[in-house]
């Protein structure tokens, strides 16, 4: 394959990224990747793990390639079989992860040290603000410092691509491309269904969710990429081998399994939808790009700190709510987190539905009043030198 031609005094960026399950790691490096090469101009390296997880959003990737170009950004398969290469000027550790020891001595060796940065798991407690951007550990004459994506001002903010909002309501305020784009799914709305996109974790608490939507008077196409949740959603259908393409409807409820798709149309489908479910880190955030109400299902950690997660992220998300709008769409997250039932929740949050959707949206433009995080990183970048 070419290479990319590199323009002089371009910066070179690596960055690491170990695949620690699912796809949050590599939806979010892939992202800002993309993001630093076309908004930014950098030369960018994406060393990864696990090409298959990749692939599943990006199927343009070669699995048998060490080395490709995919959107402007240099992948690299990153195996135990580590060939040499110089440090770049920026090198972004991702989630912690371990660089190869022989990567470190390139990084030492280099004659003006690069920035080296740790870029942290999203989270909206308090700490994260005094922690952003504070030196870390050094491996001889590189220092490492904290990066930390977060919904504060002092933290270094959320991906989000120029343009992006702009985008988006185009496509919410155009109904026959939003009509084009679900048909190229497969997906035909009923007249009147609400859209309901549904991407989490396994669940105990879905069957209680799906029963009531199944008995509300007000149908529901309830759109399930493929996927963890499956599981529970065939025990509730009385069905087996779920597959993308599969469509049940019971009473008021239709229920269509999607196939996974690639970053931006996954954007698509929440910004068509009334109610978006996600989970992690990266399909959270841009439920909240889409400007729709959301519910999460926050990735699960050792000794519940999870929970102090959702309660510090629901603590900034519910200001400006009415007390009975906050409380409402409070406990329905932290039923759903508990695995708990939900029926009685989404009979409340249904109650203060406009309400919701306005501060869906107002959320939404508040946090974009902050840099976005590519660009939060290399201002950082620029500071440092
Ligand atoms: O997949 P996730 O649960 O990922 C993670 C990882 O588990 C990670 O280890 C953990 O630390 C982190 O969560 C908090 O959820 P997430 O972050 O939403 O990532 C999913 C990615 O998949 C995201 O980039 C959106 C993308 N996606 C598509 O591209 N197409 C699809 O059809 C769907 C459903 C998702």
């Amino acid at each position: 394959m070419p290479e990319m031609p590199q323009m002089k005094n371009r910066r070179r960026w690596d960055i690491f990224c170990t695949v620690v399950d699912n796809f949050g790691d590599i939806g979010v490096t892939w992202r800002l990747a993309r993001q630093l090469v076309a908004e930014h101009a950098m030369d960018v390296r994406l060393w990864v793990d696990d090409l298959r997880a990749f692939e599943r959003l990006c199927p343009a990737i070669d699995l048998n390639l060490s080395q490709q170009w995919q959107e402007g950004v240099e992948v690299r398969h990153w195996t135990a079989d580590w060939q040499p290469t110089d440090a770049a000027d920026v090198v972004i550790a991702a989630f912690a992860c371990q660089l190869p020891s022989a990567y470190m001595e390139a990084m030492a060796a280099r004659e003006k040290p690069p920035l080296w940065l740790n870029l942290d798991y999203l989270s909206a407690e308090d700490w994260v603000v005094g922690c952003h951007g504070l030196p870390s550990v050094k491996y001889k004459n590189v220092q490492k410092f904290f990066f930390f994506p977060g919904f504060q001002k002092g933290t270094g903010g959320l991906l989000r691509e120029s343009g992006l909002l702009e985008r988006r309501r185009q496509f919410q305020q155009d109904p026959e491309a939003q009509r084009a784009f679900l048909q190229g799914l497969g997906i035909d709305r009923a007249q009147g269904a609400q859209l309901i996109s549904l991407f989490a974790y396994e669940n105990a608490g879905l069957a209680s969710w799906l029963d009531v939507l199944a008995a509300d008077s007000v149908p529901t196409h309830l759109l399930v990429p493929e996927g963890r949740i499956l599981g529970d959603v065939e025990r509730w259908l009385g069905v087996e081998g779920l597959a993308a393409g599969a469509v049940h409807v019971r009473e008021s409820l239709t229920v269509q399994v999607l196939p996974f798709v690639r970053q931006d149309q996954y954007d698509h489908l929440l910004w068509c939808c009334d109610f978006n479910a996600v989970r992690g880190e990266d399909s959270f955030v841009r439920a909240q790009w889409a400007g729709r109400p959301l519910l999460w299902h926050i990735y699960r950690q050792d000794e519940d700190i999870h929970l102090d997660k959702l309660e510090a992220f629901l603590t900034l998300y519910t200001k400006g709510l009415s007390a009975p709008a906050r409380e409402a769409i409070s406990g329905l997250w932290q039923e759903w987190n508990a695995g708990h039932d939900m029926s009685d929740h989404w009979a409340t949050t249904r109650k203060h539905w406009p309400e919701l959707q306005k501060h869906a949206e107002a959320w939404c433009l508040e946090q974009a009043l902050q840099a976005d995080l590519a660009a939060a990183l290399v201002q950082f970048y620029l500071n440092w030198i």
